[in-house]
């Protein structure tokens, strides 16, 4: 199986190339942040407690994300491999989904992280924010919170996958096509 974590920091276009590489490389796409939102849609326990962070720009906390990771993973029997797509966002959780991997005898291939500075990033989610309704993209404090987090809790994940050997990053900036033929030729290299 390919297992293969799409990383970078919020905005950087995970959910939108994952739309394309997913036909691509026939992978199943798992985004704990769509997920949480369809939750949150449906009002259920899972989505109330998740709005209650996703608002503030606050990260879900690790043992909720990771039992709802592991119940979608185990929805998916038989499949080619899966496009983790906003899913490790913390060290516990990226040691949670190794141990998973594990038990299934199945390992992350690798991970692609998508750069791009913080202020061109932060302009995009204002403008996503305009017609998304999505309450953590409308606020600029919010958003800036979400990088904050992003830095404390996320960004040592690459020092975690580059001692595993695991990490590629690829420019996020440029057209949605540019960006995907970027990570087209990265993906293509080891599937
Ligand atoms: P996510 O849903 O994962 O979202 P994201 O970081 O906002 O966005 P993404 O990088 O996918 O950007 P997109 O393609 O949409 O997370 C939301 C929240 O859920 C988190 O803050 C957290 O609270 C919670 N959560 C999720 N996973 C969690 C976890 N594992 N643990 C704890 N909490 C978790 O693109 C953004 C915008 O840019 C779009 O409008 C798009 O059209 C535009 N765009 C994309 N590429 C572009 C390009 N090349 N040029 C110009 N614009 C572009």
């Amino acid at each position: 199986m390919i297992n293969i974590v799409l990383f970078g920091k919020p905005g950087a276009g995970k959910g939108t190339q994952a739309e394309f590489l997913k036909n691509k490389f026939n992978l199943v796409h798992l985004s704990t942040g769509d997920i949480f939102r369809y939750n949150i849609k449906n009002d259920t326990e899972l989505g109330r407690l998740a709005k209650t962070f996703m608002d503030k720009g606050d990260l879900v906390p690790d043992e909720v994300t990771i039992k709802m990771l592991q119940k979608e993973v185990d929805k998916n029997q038989q499949v080619a491999g899966f496009l983790f797509d906003g899913f490790p966002r913390t060290i516990v959780q990226a040691e949670a989904l190794d141990t998973f991997l594990s038990t299934k005898k199945e390992e992350i291939t690798a991970t692609v992280a998508l750069e791009a500075n913080d202020e061109i990033l932060i302009q995009r989610l204002l403008e996503r924010g305009k017609t998304s309704g999505r309450p953590d993209d409308q606020d600029e404090e919010k958003i800036r919170n979400r990088y904050e987090e992003y830095n404390e809790k996320t960004a040592p994940l690459m020092n975690y996958y580059k001692k595993q050997g695991k990490f590629h990053s690829v420019d996020g900036i440029g057209s949605i096509q540019e960006v995907a033929d970027r990570l087209n030729n990265v993906f293509e290299a080891f599937i």
